[in-house]
């Protein structure tokens, strides 16, 4: 049985070789996308079974993800190609100076955002120790929002842990009180709650950190963790709250995935039984890794290089 499961689009990302607006931009290199997916293989490459529930394309996007998705050992039993509808893919920016990138999606109508309830007649979740989701996937139609209610409320029938991570992507929703009241809603149904603290701010209302995790804790998390930037993370529970240090970055090539660094960083900390802090610590530590790297998820350590950077003492040697 997997230990996490989690449902969302894979995409085909090109990454922009030269700097400037993609309009301008004439060489790519292929990668992948998906906030999900970049979770799922951080949690793949320290040793947990992931599974995935996904629709691709049944074209070449589609078989290179698959083809990817297959040698991040990843179980693929609930990614169906579906032929009726294209893969999705988004273009991304090449930046010099660490701030967010430009980004264009193709997604709309996409295989995934066809998915919907009936797609997964029979539902996994209850097999699997946690599912995890974003607030990416629920802004993608009617129907994949319809599918993410329908495995929270699986999870917590089964008794699972629902970690989730709003990941607010303005531009995929009609208005903004849609996105605020939906996601509120899913993070309300969630056990761990992983808001950046721009978006706790939107979502909350609440100026700080700490205003934020409260404002989940009372709407039933058990945990939250409110992401910082470089000063770190903020990370509050029924035991304590307390802040813990970001880690130098030099040279930020490419912020984007560092999120889902973050994310794989505390789930399997929290699934090895590590308290809330050092499991906050380790997403830090893998957050900062990824921010090093130009694909979303190239930066997911391995359990030897997570070792590497968790020196005793120092700054993480990368
Ligand atoms: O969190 C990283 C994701 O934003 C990226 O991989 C693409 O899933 C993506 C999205 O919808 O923006």
């Amino acid at each position: 049985n997997p230990d996490v499961i989690t449902f969302g689009e894979a995409m085909a990302l090109l990454i922009a070789r030269q700097s400037g607006p993609l309009a301008q931009v004439g060489e790519f290199e292929r990668a992948t996308a998906g906030a999900e997916l970049n979770v799922s293989v951080g949690l793949s490459r320290l040793g947990l079974k992931v599974a995935y529930i996904s629709s691709l394309g049944d074209d070449s996007l589609g078989h290179n993800l698959r083809s990817f998705m297959a040698s991040e050992g990843l179980d693929l039993r609930h990614v169906r190609m579906d032929e009726r509808y294209p893969t999705g893919f988004m273009l991304k920016a090449k930046v010099d100076d660490g701030t967010d990138p430009e980004i264009e999606y193709f997604r709309r109508g996409s295989a995934a955002s066809h998915m919907g309830p009936s797609d997964v007649p029979e539902l996994p979740v209850a097999q699997a120790r946690l599912l995890h989701l974003t607030g990416i996937t629920p802004a993608l139609s009617a129907s994949c929002r319809e599918l993410a209610f329908k495995l929270a409320v699986q999870a917590r029938i089964a008794g699972r842990t629902v970690s989730f991570d709003p990941n607010l992507r303005p531009r995929l929703w009609r208005s903004q009180a849609e996105m605020i009241e939906t996601v509120n809603a899913l993070a309300g149904m969630s056990d761990l709650v992983m808001p950046g603290l721009a978006e706790g701010r939107l979502l909350t209302g609440c100026e700080h950190a700490a205003g934020i995790a409260d404002f989940y804790l009372a709407r039933g998390a058990r945990q939250v963790v409110v992401k910082l930037g470089p000063e770190g993370a903020y990370f509050a529970s029924a035991e304590g709250s307390g802040t813990v240090p970001g880690l130098p970055v030099a040279n930020v090539v490419d912020t984007v995935g560092a999120g889902d660094g973050f994310a794989a960083g505390v789930i399997s900390a929290l699934l090895e039984g590590l308290p809330l802090q050092a499991a906050a610590a380790r997403g830090n530590t893998i957050g900062a890794r990824v921010l090093q790297f130009r694909g979303d998820c190239e930066g997911l350590p391995n359990r030897q290089q997570l070792a590497a950077m968790q020196g005793s003492d120092g700054p993480p040697g990368i």
